[in-house]
C-alpha cells in the first residue's frame, strides 16, 4: 500500500501510484518530466497533445482535469522560444501563457490538486540582475525588453502559485529554470533557441560545404545551458522536497560566451570553416547565470555536462534527420 498523496510531507517520496498530471507533455520539457517520472517508478502519468485539449481553453482544461483527477500536476505548458521570436509575437507569448497559467491553476484548484509545480523561466529576473541571480531578485528591477511579454507572464504564474498558497493553503511550487536544451528541442532557424539553431547551423554548412556560419549578436552574451533531463531530474526532487511560496532557481552554476557555444558547436559536429557574426540581430540580456545555492542545500546537482550535453543532442537531431528521409 502506498501512502495518500494527502499525507505527504516535504522529504518523503511521493507515491509511485499517484496519477500525475504533466501538461505540455509532447513539448522539450514535458516529454522529458514524462520520461523521467515513468523511469522513477510512476506508473499512472497522464499527458495530453494541445490538439486534443487546448490549455488555453477554459471550459476545455476544466473538464479534462476534473475527468483525470490528477495528485499531482507539472505544468510544463507553455509558448516558448528563442529570442527573435519572443521579439516578434509578444502578444502570444503574453496571453497564451497568461491563459494557460491561468486555466491550469485555477482548473487544478477546482480537482483539488493537492501539488503542483509551475515552471517558469530565468527571463523572469531583471535585465541587469546581480550575477549569480538569486530569487529574492524578483521584481527589482527592469526586464530585457526582447521577452519582457513572456517574462511578465511568467511572473503571472509564480504570482497565481503563490496566491494559491496563500488563499487555499495549497502546497504548490514553482522553478525557475535557465536555458534548456536537449532531444526534443525545436531546431526551427528563426524561432529556436541558441543551441539547436546552431546545431543545426553548424551541420547544415558542414553537409554543404559552406564557408562560414553566422550567430546572431556580438558572442559575448552569456548563457548557462542545462539539459532537459537533469531538469526533469530536478522537477521530481522538487516535488519531493521543496514546499515553499518563493520560486527556486534551476541551473547548473556555469555559464558560457555564446562565442565559445559556438566553438564548441563547431567542434560537435565537425564543422571547420569561418564563424561570423551578424551584429544587426539582438544580444538581449548580457548575463544569466542562476544562483542555485538553494536548489544545491536540498540535495540536487546536475549530471549532464555541456559537452556531453551537446553530443547527445547533436545524436537525437540526427536520428530525426534520418527517420524524416
Ligand atoms: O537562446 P536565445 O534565443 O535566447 O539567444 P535568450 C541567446 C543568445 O544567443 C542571444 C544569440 O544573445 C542571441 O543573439 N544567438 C546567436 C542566437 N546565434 C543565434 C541563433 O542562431 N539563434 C538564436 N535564437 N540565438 C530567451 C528568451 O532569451 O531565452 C526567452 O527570449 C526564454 O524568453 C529563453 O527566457 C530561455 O537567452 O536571449
Amino acid at each position: 500500500m502506498t501512502a495518500p498523496l494527502s499525507s505527504w510531507e516535504p522529504g518523503r517520496p511521493l507515491p509511485r501510484d499517484a496519477r500525475v498530471f504533466v501538461a505540455g507533455s509532447s513539448g522539450l520539457v514535458g516529454s522529458a518530466v514524462v520520461r523521467h517520472l515513468r523511469a522513477a517508478g510512476f506508473t499512472d502519468v497522464v499527458g495530453v497533445r494541445s490538439s486534443q485539449v487546448d490549455l488555453r481553453d477554459v471550459a476545455a482544461t476544466t473538464r479534462f482535469l476534473d475527468e483525470t483527477a490528477p495528485a499531482i500536476v507539472v505544468d510544463a505548458a507553455a509558448r516558448v522560444g528563442g529570442i527573435a521570436a519572443n521579439a516578434a509575437e509578444p502578444v502570444e507569448f503574453l496571453h497564451d501563457n497568461l491563459r494557460i497559467q491561468a486555466n491550469l491553476l485555477d482548473a487544478a484548484h477546482r480537482a483539488d490538486v493537492p501539488r503542483l509545480l509551475l515552471l517558469g523561466s530565468s527571463c523572469i529576473y531583471p535585465k541587469f540582475a546581480e550575477q549569480p541571480i538569486r530569487e529574492d531578485s524578483l521584481l527589482t528591477g527592469a526586464l530585457e525588453p526582447t521577452n519582457d511579454a513572456y517574462a511578465i507572464a511568467k511572473i503571472a504564474g509564480i504570482m497565481g502559485v503563490q496566491s494559491y498558497r496563500r488563499e487555499y493553503g495549497r502546497s504548490w511550487i514553482s522553478a525557475m529554470p535557465t536555458n534548456l536544451y536537449g532531444p526534443g528541442d525545436n531546431f526551427d532557424l528563426e524561432k529556436s533557441h541558441v543551441l539547436p539553431a546552431l546545431i543545426r547551423k553548424f551541420h547544415e554548412a558542414r553537409v554543404s560545404g559552406a564557408p562560414t556560419v553566422t550567430v546572431w549578436g556580438t558572442g559575448t552574451p552569456r548563457r548557462e545551458f542545462l539539459h532537459v533531463d537533469d531538469l526533469a531530474a530536478a522537477c521530481l526532487h522538487l516535488l519531493e522536497t521543496y514546499d515553499d511560496p518563493a520560486p527556486i532557481n534551476v541551473g547548473v552554476g556555469e555559464d558560457v560566451p555564446i562565442a565559445d557555444l559556438a566553438s564548441l558547436v563547431a567542434d560537435t559536429v565537425g564543422f571547420t570553416g569561418e564563424i561570423v557574426y551578424d551584429t544587426s540581430r539582438p544580444d538581449g540580456t548580457p548575463r544569466k547565470l542562476l544562483d542555485v545555492s538553494r536548489l544545491q542545500a536540498l540535495g540536487w546537482k546536475p549530471t549532464i555536462g555541456l559537452a556531453e550535453g551537446l553530443a547527445s543532442t547533436y545524436q537525437w537531431f540526427l536520428e530525426q534527420q534520418g527517420a524524416q528521409r
